[in-house]
């Protein structure tokens, strides 16, 4: 029998996260380690604890809200997302999982359903990207991806240490451990889906099948810093210039080479001396590409290397290119997506089974323990933007789902998950 879940309770808590961070300038701005960050964690804790959820934080500053089991020897059936948002952001991307994840799990408490495995929400720490140049810190900290040790020296761009920003969240490097695959049976990660696929198909809710790969690129471009009066156009080495031919590129590559799904962007750009009358000696930006075909993503990237690096030869600039990110897409597992695709066929839903184009912590958790995740209609696709938008009654449908579905893992589990053959 289907479980009702509480909708106005998940409202409420989304209406109120969505208040911690609100920027005046437009949208949530609630990044790593920032005082809305410790906010929001502080507030998460209060509504595990109020659930009569046990409350951990591990070394790299994830939060756990745990519903014990009644079998101590059974793994733990771990659901949840990540509260930082992106400035300027939205009120569902990420905080919505979490708190699907908690209001499914606290219905099945207080349904007076006993659970065998003990079952968690998780909120990892830092999924965005953060002036420390770590996106999906917590999750890639937690399965082992980064090495705690390999972070001790790492600064933000303002010069803050890892460490301290990390043991402000309640975290410590020095205490990371990876994740141990045999005490988690599975992780399922609800989330908003981010594009506008399930929108125009009508439909609340989509099962994901595989999550795209990204590529960053650390680029700097070298000219000359002269006067913006008296450098005639024959002497300049503008770094600036040469950067808009370097953006343009990007698309001119994008629109004439590549077939599949694949997409190409430059969000931050830096100019100096970035004064009115200087001309500028210097550009470093990142620019970033995603597709789900790795080989596609690694052939793309170098291709826009060579095209720039011809191109900047003939302004006289130099480019230097640090790769920062090298992220392979990531297949979800297979019975676990067969099983949601089930579940979500229950509640009487068509699905649509449709890959990730936004990054996950589950892209992560999906290289050590089976994974999947659960997408909620997004209205236009907007995202990362203060207009992203769900509607209740979806994130309330998602809720129901995870729901049943944790009840009916928690009873055959073993039989959907044959360990590391589903991963
Ligand atoms: O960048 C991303 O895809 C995600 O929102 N972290
Ligand atoms: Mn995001
Ligand atoms: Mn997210």
């Amino acid at each position: 029998m289907t479980q009702a879940i509480n909708p106005e309770r998940l409202h409420q808590r989304l209406t109120y996260f969505s208040t911690i961070g609100a920027d005046p300038a437009g949208g949530i701005s609630r990044p790593f380690g920032s005082a809305a960050d410790l906010k929001a964690r502080q507030a998460l804790r209060q509504e595990f604890e109020a659930a009569s959820l046990t409350y951990r934080v591990d070394a790299a500053g994830n939060q756990w809200g745990i519903l014990p089991g009644t079998d101590p020897q059974s793994k733990l059936i771990v659901a949840g997302s990540h509260l930082d948002t992106v400035p300027h952001g939205g009120a569902y991307d990420g905080i919505g999982g979490i708190l699907i994840s908690l209001e499914a799990i606290q219905t099945l408490m207080q349904s007076g359903y006993r659970n065998r495995h003990p079952l968690a929400v998780v909120a990892f720490t830092g999924e965005e990207p953060n002036p420390f140049g770590l996106s999906t810190l917590g999750s890639r900290l937690y399965t082992g991806r980064l090495k705690a040790q390999d972070l001790l020296q790492t600064v933000s761009s303002s010069g803050e240490r890892l460490q301290d920003a990390l043991r402000r969240v309640g975290g410590d490097l020095t205490h990371c451990q990876a994740l141990d695959p045999t005490e988690v049976a599975l992780y399922i990660e609800p989330h908003v889906e981010q594009s506008g696929r399930l929108d125009e198909a009508d439909l609340p809710i989509g099962v994901v099948d595989c999550i795209t790969g990204i590529y960053r690129d650390h680029i700097t471009l070298i000219g000359e810093q002269n006067h913006a009066g008296t450098t005639p156009l024959g002497h300049r080495k503008d770094a600036l210039e040469a950067f808009a031919e370097a953006a343009l590129i990007v698309e001119e590559l994008l629109q004439e080479t590549w077939p599949e799904w694949m997409v190409g962007t430059i969000g931050q750009v830096s100019v100096y001396p970035n004064a009115i009358n200087i001309v500028p000696s210097r550009v470093d930006f990142i620019v970033e590409w995603r597709s789900t075909d790795q080989s596609q993503l690694h052939r793309c990237a170098e291709r826009y290397r060579d095209t720039i690096n011809s191109r900047m030869h003939t302004r006289h600039v130099t480019l230097s290119a640090t790769n920062v990110l090298d992220q392979a897409p990531q297949t979800l597992s297979v019975p676990l997506r067969q099983f949601l695709q089930q579940q979500v066929e229950q509640h009487q839903h068509t699905h649509l089974t449709l890959s990730s184009w936004a990054g996950h912590d589950a892209t992560h958790m999906a290289r050590v323990v089976p994974t999947g995740m659960l997408f909620i209609r997004s209205i236009g696709g907007k995202s990362h933007c203060p207009d992203e938008f769900s509607r209740s009654d979806d994130l309330a449908l998602a809720a129901s789902i995870l729901c049943d579905s944790l009840k009916q893992l928690d009873q055959v589990v073993e039989e959907v998950i044959s360990d590391a053959a589903s991963l």
